[in-house]
């Protein structure tokens, strides 16, 4: 279930991070459909526990599995995954298979009204009871199989995914939605359970509904959460077969590099040579709702000129299954969405550039990251070929004879003639400006009829990277 089912050359997903449904909608028809995106990763949708100040992470403790959520209720998710499938553009849906909410004092209510009383394990709306869940320990020891797969995570009551009533639930759960046309699931925390019980869950999915568009006997596109730094217990490995997952040390490693703690001419064998999971199995991130978070390594929005080359590379280079990050503002782990004074969630605003205003980030909007995206269609199929490096952190490669990238993050001028592969005639950079009716409003560069152009990208030019493509002829 490896097959993300993205419609024509599109090859890009996007985490639109705790947006409403009605929002995303708006957004396939209007900006991403038009931009060439493949498809949406959206936040929970079922009913989840109702936490003070609505942190974000409120998301991750289920109640139920009725589909109502900040987001919006099951009418208006079935409305965005049609209008949004209209558009060529797919959902993927963050699902928690793992566990249900952490301890609450007396009674909760869900977001959809259901009650539930955590502590006794007791969640009516589904009904699951105190059976139906590991007993309960902390995970203390992160090598220990069973500490991790059947203990709770961070307090999160831990489903038995061996149990037949359990199975029946998340299968049913999972089928409704894709009845409602979704292609696929990214899994929740898919180390904390056996890949035997995942693999049955998986293999009971209903194909994908028809009516959508999909083809007859589509498989449901499933990535799972799994954090493996290369020396776990419990290994990416166990997982890959059955889904793509997620390929955190891809995160970690392009951080470091643009980062300068890496020359970026190490880039040269990125992918496997570097460790990672096979292209077909790796889902590939920059940053996710989680490292975003956390000091280290990894780059996010606060560190715009490195985050911006880091993704041209990422959308660039040939490898992985890409999705794209699109933040809310924070400023710690609890900060929640932009949210009204009654705690609702407020929809993005758009300045006349089209930049989100209002504590949406959307650098899924910002042109240096929208342009990869239509880059990265451009030159899809084709292999990478022509590396150069200036033996340190200047590099350019092409796609074929499609599309070429020149990175500079030295602290001096790139400037020399260097082979583009592609034919001759002038291009439009598409890092630095559009092109529009016909007329680049950024840097161009011309190509001679033996490939070679003339690329300068100055040390202190607003942006490290400049990128070229067919598409983008002027
Ligand atoms: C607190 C204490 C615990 C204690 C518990 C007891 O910290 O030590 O056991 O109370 O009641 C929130 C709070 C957290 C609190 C917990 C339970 O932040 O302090 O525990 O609720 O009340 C998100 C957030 C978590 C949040 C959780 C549930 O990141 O902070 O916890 O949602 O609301 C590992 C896993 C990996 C996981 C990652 C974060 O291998 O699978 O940790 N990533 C996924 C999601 C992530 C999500 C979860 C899993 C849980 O990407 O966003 O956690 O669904 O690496």
């Amino acid at each position: 279930q490896h097959n993300p089912h993205w419609w024509g050359n599109r090859n890009t997903i996007v985490h639109l991070f705790e947006w409403k449904w009605s929002d995303i909608a708006q957004e396939c028809e209007s900006f991403l459909g038009p931009q060439g995106f493949a498809g949406v990763q959206v936040s929970p949708v079922n009913e989840n526990i109702i936490a003070a100040g609505r942190p974000w992470w409120e998301r991750y403790q289920p109640i139920s599995y009725k589909l109502t959520t900040r987001s919006g209720n099951e009418e208006e998710f079935g409305d965005m995954v049609r209008r949004c499938n209209d558009v060529g553009v797919r959902i993927y849906v963050d699902v928690l298979l793992n566990h249900m909410s952490g301890d609450f004092d007396g009674v909760a209510v869900g977001t959809a009204g259901t009650e539930a009383e955590p502590r006794k394990k007791s969640f009516p709306g589904v009904p699951y009871t105190a059976q139906d869940f590991h007993p309960t320990c902390e995970i203390t020891d992160w090598n220990d199989r069973f500490q991790v797969q059947q203990c709770e995570l961070v307090g999160l009551k831990d489903l038995d995914q061996s149990s037949d009533w359990v199975r029946s639930k998340l299968i049913e759960f999972l089928d409704h939605l894709i009845e409602l046309g979704v292609a696929g699931f990214r899994v929740d925390a898919a180390k904390h359970m056996a890949s035997e019980d995942l693999e049955y869950i998986y293999s009971s999915l209903s194909n994908l509904n028809i009516d959508h568009g999909f083809p007859h006997n589509s498989r449901p596109f499933i990535f799972q959460e799994v954090i493996d730094h290369g020396h776990e217990t419990v290994s990416r490995d166990e997982y890959k077969d059955l889904g793509a997952v997620t390929e955190f040390r891809f995160s970690e490693e392009i951080g470091n590099a643009f980062r300068g703690n890496n020359a970026l001419k190490w880039l040269q064998s990125w992918g496997t040579g570097w460790g990672f999971l096979p292209s077909g199995q790796a889902l590939t991130f920059v940053d996710n709702h989680d490292n975003q978070r956390d000091a280290g390594a990894v780059l996010n929005y606060k560190s715009p000129r490195q985050y911006k080359m880091a993704t041209a590379f990422h959308l660039a280079y040939p490898y992985g299954i890409s999705r794209v990050m699109s933040s809310f503002a924070f400023d710690d782990h609890d900060t929640p969405p932009p949210q009204d004074a009654q705690e609702r969630i407020i929809s993005p605003e758009f300045d006349e550039d089209g930049a989100c205003v209002n504590g949406w980030i959307c650098e899924h909007r910002w042109r240096q990251i929208y342009a990869m995206v239509g880059f990265k269609n451009a030159v899809r199929d084709t292999e990478i070929t022509g590396w150069w490096d200036n033996g340190d952190n200047q590099i350019s490669f092409c796609r074929g004879n499609k599309g070429f990238l020149a990175f500079n993050n030295n602290l001096y001028d790139l400037s020399q003639d260097l082979n583009t592969c592609l034919p001759s005639g002038t291009y439009c950079d598409v890092i630095s400006g559009s092109l529009i009716d016909g007329s680049c409003t950024g840097k161009s560069v011309t190509v001679n009829e033996n490939g070679y152009g003339y690329i300068h990208i100055g040390s202190d030019d607003f942006d490290g990277v400049l990128a070229l493509h067919v598409d983008a002829k002027v």
